[in-house]
C-alpha cells in the first residue's frame, strides 16, 4: 500500500492551495454577507482545471484522476465550500452524468462548455416532497410527438440561478423508481423558472434555488439515457457526488484544525497560549484524527474510482463520516476560539455553518448508513 501522492498529485494541490489562498480567502466573508460569491472567479477557477478534472481532454477537461479530483474537493472546502459546490455540481453530478449517459452528441455539446466553465449545470432530482424517496419523484415528463414536455417542481437545487441546463430527473410513467427518466433541459427554455432561497445557515454564497417547469418543452435528443433509466443514472452520479462532498468536509476539518492551532498559539488565558492546556489539546487531537480518518476515507474511494472497482459503498462510508466529522470539527473549532469563534472574525463559524448541511444534502447520514447496512447485510431496509 502506498499512500504518497504523485508529484503532479502534489502539483495540483499546491496550485489549487496558492489560488484559493489568493482569490477566494480574503473574500469569503463577503460573499458569505452578499450571499453570493463573485462569479468572475468562476472562469479563472476553470482555467486552473478545476472545471475540467475527470472530464477527458476529448471534451476540453484535464482528464485527472480521482484522487487528484479529491484533493481539489478538500483545497476547495477548506477555502470555501460554496466555490466546491459550484464546481462539483456542474462539472461532477452534471458532467459525469453527461459523460457516461450521454449520446456522443450530447458530449461534443455540453462537456467542453462544462469543463470550460462557459455554462454551468444543476442537478435536479429532489421536490419538496421527495427529498430520501428519491425513486417516487412526481416530475412529469409527457412524450409529445418528437419531444417531450415537462411539469414539476424541484428544490434545494445547487446552482439553480445561475445553471445554463438543469439535468431534470422527471417521471415517465408509475412504475416506481423505473419509470423515471433524465433530461438535459436549457434552463431558457419557456416554461422553466429559477427562484433563489435567501437566508440559508451555510453556503450562503451558492446559489440555491427552487425550479419551477411548466409545460418546459425539449425534443428528444434531449433525453440522457434510456427511458426509465433516470434514477439509476441519478444513484450512480450520487455515489461519485458523495466523494466530492466527502473531500470538501475533509477540507472543512483540515481548516479547522489550522485554525484551531494558530488561536491557541496566539490565545493567552492564565499568562499562556490557551494551546498549553489540555483540554484545548483534547480538542485539537479531536479535530486531527478526523482530518486524517475522513481523508483516508475519501482517498480510499478515489483510489477504488481510479482502479476501476465499485466504490458505491465507500463513497457512502467517506459522505457519512466526513459529513459528520466536519459537524464535529467545526464545534471543537469554534470551543477552541471561546466567543471570537462566534463571530465572523474567524472562519470557524461559517466552517461550522458550511458544515450543517452536509449529513443532509447528496444522502442524509442516515441514508449512507441504510446503503452501507444494505451491502453489509444484503438485505434492503424497503423489502
Ligand atoms: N447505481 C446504479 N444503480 C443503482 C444504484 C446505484 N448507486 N442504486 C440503486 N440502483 C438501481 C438498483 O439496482 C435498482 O435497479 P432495478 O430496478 O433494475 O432492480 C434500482 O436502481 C432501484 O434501486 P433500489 O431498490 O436500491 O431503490 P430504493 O428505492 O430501495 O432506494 C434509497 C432507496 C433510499 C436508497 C434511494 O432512494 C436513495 O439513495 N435516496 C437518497 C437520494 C438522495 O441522495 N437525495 C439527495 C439528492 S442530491 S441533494
Amino acid at each position: 500500500m502506498d499512500l504518497s501522492l504523485t508529484e503532479d498529485q502534489q502539483a495540483f494541490r499546491a496550485l489549487a492551495r496558492d489560488f484559493l489562498e489568493r482569490e477566494a480567502v480574503p473574500h469569503r466573508m463577503q460573499w458569505d454577507h452578499d450571499e453570493s460569491v463573485d462569479l468572475a472567479i468562476v472562469p479563472r477557477m476553470a482555467d486552473l482545471g478545476f472545471f475540467g478534472l475527470t472530464i477527458p481532454e476529448e471534451y476540453g477537461g484535464v482528464g485527472g484522476d480521482y484522487v487528484t479530483y479529491s484533493l481539489a474537493m478538500e483545497e476547495l472546502g477548506r477555502a470555501d465550500s460554496a466555490l466546491r459546490g459550484i464546481v462539483s455540481v456542474s462539472s461532477g453530478l452534471v458532467g459525469k452524468s453527461i459523460l457516461v449517459h450521454g449520446t456522443e452528441e450530447q458530449k461534443q455539446e455540453w462537456l467542453p462548455q462544462l469543463a470550460a466553465a462557459t455554462k454551468l449545470g444543476c442537478f435536479a432530482l429532489t421536490e419538496p416532497g421527495h427529498g430520501s424517496d428519491a425513486g417516487n419523484l412526481t416530475t412529469r415528463a409527457t412524450r409529445d410527438g418528437d419531444d417531450w414536455v415537462l411539469d414539476g417542481q424541484k428544490v434545494f437545487i445547487t446552482n439553480g440561478t445561475w445553471a445554463d441546463v438543469a439535468l431534470v430527473l422527471a417521471r415517465t410513467s408509475d412504475d416506481g423508481s423505473r419509470g423515471i427518466t433524465a433530461y438535459l433541459v436549457p434552463t431558457d427554455s419557456p416554461g422553466f423558472e429559477a427562484r433563489e432561497i435567501r437566508g440559508k445557515l451555510g453556503l450562503r454564497g451558492q446559489a440555491t434555488a427552487e425550479l419551477f417547469l411548466q409545460g418546459v418543452r425539449v425534443p428528444d435528443s434531449a433525453r440522457l439515457g434510456e427511458v426509465g433509466q433516470g434514477f439509476k443514472i441519478a444513484m450512480s452520479t450520487l455515489d461519485k457526488g458523495r466523494l466530492a462532498v466527502a473531500s470538501s468536509c475533509v477540507g472543512i476539518v483540515q481548516g479547522c484544525l489550522e485554525a484551531s492551532v494558530a488561536y491557541a498559539a496566539e490565545r493567552t488565558q492564565f499568562g499562556r497560549p490557551i494551546a498549553s492546556f489540555q483540554l484545548v489539546q483534547d480538542l485539537i487531537a479531536d479535530i486531527s484524527v478526523d482530518a486524517d480518518a475522513a481523508r483516508l476515507l475519501a482517498w480510499r474511494c478515489a483510489d477504488l474510482i481510479d482502479r476501476g472497482e465499485p466504490y458505491g459503498t465507500a463513497a457512502s462510508k467517506a459522505k457519512l463520516y466526513a459529513s459528520e466529522a466536519a459537524v464535529r470539527a467545526a464545534g471543537n473549532a469554534v470551543q477552541v476560539h471561546g466567543g471570537a469563534g462566534y463571530v465572523d472574525d474567524f472562519p470557524v463559524a461559517k466552517y461550522l455553518r458550511d458544515a450543517r448541511v452536509m449529513t443532509l444534502y447528496e444522502g442524509t447520514s442516515q441514508i449512507q448508513k441504510l446503503l452501507i447496512g444494505r451491502a453489509e447485510t444484503g438485505v434492503s431496509a424497503f423489502t
